[in-house]
């Protein structure tokens, strides 16, 4: 039996109200202990107004809800505590119950145990950290989409399509005599695979971009001194942030500021002008932005308009090439000539539209991402990844005639990946799929 815990449910902070939280088998005689009602006998959810009292000494009046489980959000007996808002009094009754048996709650406990009475999967689980972290409109809608277990329902047709391939090779190996049953020959699997690739493929694509509206996106702005990019950043900061001057080699430091466009977060990072110098201070300042340019997601290299490319700017664009990366020609209004079709601004005008469309563009960000549910952190993109190159191994197998033994160990990985993703770590009862797909033995 799991010890019962308590904690505070709302901020540490003077306010009108506080909430406890108290919940495990022995939550409602815990809180009984101090309360000046029983909650020993309720059977449904109940509300109650009482007081919380120490040994005759009155602590607070308070409103209690008693949620008999399973019907909690932990799936256990829970108590919610609803005193007045200082901490005092929250901690005095934290404290209270602790005396009478209850444990205090380690970080995430409660959501813990929601997940291990199957409440919520693990998916629904980590949404709720990332809907009380949320700082825009749209990374909280992603995630309530992720709490109301939207995007667990994603997952269960990718969970169907690989066990109901894994039951068909089973079932063509262990009951041959059967003729109704389609045969699992090479073709057969191979298609499969690609189909379940498909689905995946596209929920690995939609979860990407998610995560950038949740997350928001590290952008590193580079070029040769004196081009522009702190003019720029300031542009898109709307504020003058970093230095600006006409003398090359202003910016020394990294300067960062943090942005939303449309719903779009960027987390923008000015750099120092890239160029050979013999100043130690500037030699820093060029180091950190040469080693930023590997963290930065999002690469914007500034080029100055006004005048014709030199080596040193070839350089910074041979340096970034392997980066996602905007190429933008500055100070157009003194432009000489822009190549076609090229992204180009004023960022001491702040004209700068082309740019954020282009960085929308390199996103791939579209309305789709903000109403639709999708998996949307490095673990659940990971795990899709992973069942991806399970997958491709076991095609890689059918089309190399290797046996349908070998295919089905790499089938069973990609499928505990996918399970992983929510959190189901259960062996697959295979023999349990294959009556339940195909009668087998009726
Ligand atoms: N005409 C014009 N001048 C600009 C534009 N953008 C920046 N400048 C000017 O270019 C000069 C350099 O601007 P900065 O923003 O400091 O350039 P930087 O790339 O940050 O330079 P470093 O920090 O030295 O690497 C300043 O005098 C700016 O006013 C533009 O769009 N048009
Ligand atoms: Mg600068």
């Amino acid at each position: 039996m799991l010890e019962t815990i308590v904690a505070l449910a709302t901020a540490p902070m003077k306010s009108a109200l506080a909430v406890i939280r108290v919940s495990g088998d022995e939550s409602f005689s815990v809180v009984s202990k101090c309360f000046s009602k029983d909650l020993v006998n309720i059977t449904k959810r109940t509300a109650l107004v009482g007081e919380i009292i120490n040994d005759k000494e009155i602590i607070d009046q308070v409103v209690v809800i008693a949620y008999k489980g399973p019907k909690s959000f932990t799936g256990e007996d829970l108590v919610e505590i609803i005193c007045h808002g200082s901490t005092l009094i929250a901690n005095e009754i934290i404290e209270l119950l602790i005396s009478k048996g209850a444990k205090h709650a380690d970080r995430g406990e409660f959501s813990m145990r929601a997940f291990l009475n199957q409440k919520i999967d693990l998916v629904q689980a980590e949404a709720i950290n990332d809907v009380i972290n949320a700082t825009t409109k749209e990374a909280k809608k992603i995630s309530i989409f992720s709490l109301e277990g939207d995007v667990s329902k994603l997952i269960y047709p990718v969970k169907v399509m690989i066990a109901d391939l894994i039951s068909l090779i089973e079932v063509n190996i262990d009951y041959p005599e059967y003729e109704d049953i389609e045969v699992a020959n090479k073709e057969k699997i191979i298609s499969d695979i690609d189909k379940i690739n498909i689905v995946l493929k596209e929920l690995t694509t939609q979860g990407e971009k998610a995560k950038i509206i949740k997350d928001g996106l590290k952008v590193g702005i580079f070029g040769k001194p004196n081009v522009g990019k702190s003019s720029l950043l300031n542009a898109l900061l709307g504020e003058e942030k970093a230095i600006v001057t006409d003398i090359a080699g202003t910016t020394r430091d990294v300067v960062e500021g943090d942005i939303v466009l449309k719903g779009l977060t960027l987390h923008l990072l000015d750099t120092a002008g890239i160029r050979e110098s013999d100043d130690v201070v500037e030699n820093i300042g060029v180091n950190k932005a040469k080693a930023i340019i590997d963290e930065a997601e999002l690469v914007i290299v500034v080029l100055d308009a006004s005048k014709e490319l030199d080596k040193q700017d070839k350089d910074i664009l041979e340096l970034t090439k392997d980066k996602k990366r905007i190429i933008v020609y500055n100070k157009k209004d003194l432009a000489i000539s822009i190549p076609d079709n090229s992204v180009a601004i004023s960022a001491k005008e702040n004209d700068i539209d082309a740019l954020v469309k282009a960085i929308y563009d390199a996103v791939g960000i579209d309305e789709v991402v903000f109403n639709q549910p999708s998996l949307n952190n490095a673990r659940q993109i990971g795990l899709l990844k992973q069942a991806m190159e399970h997958l491709n191994t076991a095609k890689a197998d059918a089309e190399n005639d290797l046996g349908v033994d070998l295919i089905s160990v790499s089938l069973f990985s990609a499928y505990k990946s996918v399970l992983a993703i929510l959190g189901e770590d259960n062996e697959i009862d295979i023999s349990k799929e294959i009556f339940s797909r195909f009668c087998v033995g009726k």
